[in-house]
C-alpha cells in the first residue's frame, strides 16, 4: 500500500557548473527538479511508500525523469506519457533560474486524471502552489486531490512554493492562499506568508494542525495548538541552497509519519536540509535513515 502521494511537475535540470554565471557557463550537471519530486525522493530514501502522480512527455528527458525516481523506489506506476506536450526544464545556477516549462505535459494535468489514479489508501499528500500555478487544469488537478484526500481522511500537506516567476502575486495569492487554508500541515517561508496574507495563527484557527515557517534568521518554527517549537539552521557548509525547503518537509513528515515530536521532526528537518545543502543538485543530498542518524548525533556523513 502507498502511505503517501505527491503531484507536481518534475523537470529535466540542467545545473551550470560551480562558481559560473548561468550567462556564462559551459558545462552542465543533469539531474531532476521539481518541489514534489524532490519531497518524494527524501521520504523514500527515508523508508516511506510514495507514488508519485505526473506526467511527462514522451522524450528522452521523460524517461531521465522516470528513471530517476524508480532507482529511489518511488512509484512511478501511475504517471501518464503525453505524447503530445514536452517534458519540461529548467536551467539554473545557485541564484538564477530559466524556466522552459509552459505548455509541458505536466500543465496538461487534469482533475479526471488524479481521480482516476486515486490514493491507494495514502494517510497523507503533498503538493506545492508551484502544482496549481501551471494552468487552470492544474489548479483543478490539486482541488482534485485536496477533495479526495478530505474524503478518505488523509492529511494534506501543503507548501505555497512562491515562485514569482510563475505569475504576479495576485495571481499566488487568489489561487494559492485558498489552497493554503485547506491544508492539515504547511510548510511555509515567512516571505511566502506575508505575501498571502497570512500567520501560523490565522491558519491554526482554521484547518491547519501544524505550521512550520522557515524564517528570515535561518530559524525553522513548529506552530500547533499545543505550543511552539523552533530550530536553528544546522547548515555547515553550503554547495547549492536550493533543496533546503522540500528536504526540510521530507525530514519532518517522515519523523511526524513515525509519531515523533515536533521538537524532533524539526530536528530531523533541518539535519536532512542541511545536508542537501551541502550539494548541488535538489536530490543527491537526501539522507536515507542511516545518514539522517549520523548527521542528528553530529557525525560527519562520507559522501
Ligand atoms: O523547491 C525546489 C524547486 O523550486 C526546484 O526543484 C525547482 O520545482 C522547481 C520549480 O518549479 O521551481
Amino acid at each position: 500500500n502507498t502511505e503517501v502521494v505527491t503531484l507536481g511537475e518534475a523537470m529535466r535540470l540542467l545545473l551550470a557548473e560551480p562558481g559560473v554565471a548561468l550567462r556564462r557557463a559551459r558545462t552542465f550537471t543533469s539531474s531532476v527538479a521539481g518541489a514534489e519530486t524532490n519531497v518524494a525522493v527524501g521520504l523514500a530514501r527515508l523508508g516511506h511508500r510514495v507514488r508519485w502522480l505526473s506526467r511527462v512527455g514522451d522524450d528522452p528527458s521523460g524517461a531521465h525523469v522516470l528513471a530517476t525516481l524508480r532507482a529511489d523506489d518511488v512509484d512511478v506506476s501511475r504517471v501518464e506519457v503525453d505524447p503530445d506536450a514536452y517534458t519540461g526544464f529548467l536551467i539554473r545556477d545557485t541564484e538564477t533560474v530559466e524556466y522552459h516549462r509552459s505548455g509541458s505535459a505536466a500543465s496538461r494535468l487534469s482533475a479526471a486524471y488524479v481521480r482516476e489514479a486515486g490514493l491507494d489508501g495514502a494517510r497523507l499528500v503533498h503538493v506545492s502552489g508551484i502544482t496549481a500555478m501551471l494552468s487552470s487544469d492544474a489548479r483543478e488537478a490539486v482541488e482534485a486531490l485536496f477533495t479526495l484526500a478530505r474524503a478518505s481522511g488523509a492529511w494534506v500537506s501543503f507548501d505555497p512554493n512562491v515562485r514569482l516567476k510563475l505569475g504576479h502575486p495576485d495571481r499566488w495569492r487568489e489561487t494559492v492562499g485558498t489552497l493554503l487554508t485547506r491544508a492539515d500541515l504547511v510548510f511555509t517561508g515567512e516571505d511566502e506568508l506575508e505575501l498571502l496574507g497570512q500567520t501560523p495563527g490565522t491558519l491554526l484557527a482554521g484547518r491547519a494542525q501544524t505550521v512550520v515557517v522557515k524564517h528570515r534568521d535561518k530559524v525553522a518554527r513548529a506552530v500547533t495548538a499545543d505550543g511552539s517549537w523552533s530550530q536553528p539552521s544546522l547548515v555547515t557548509q553550503v554547495a547549492d541552497p536550493v533543496g533546503a525547503g522540500d528536504a526540510l518537509t521530507s525530514g519532518y513528515l517522515s519523523a511526524w509519519l513515525r509519531g515523533a515530536s515536533p521538537e524532533e521532526a524539526l530536528r530531523a528537518g533541518a539535519a536532512s536540509a542541511a545536508l542537501v545543502v551541502g550539494t548541488r543538485t535538489d536530490l543527491e543530498g537526501l539522507p536515507d535513515q542511516g545518514e539522517l542518524t549520523k548527521a542528528l548525533l553530529g557525525t560527519e556523513v562520507d559522501r
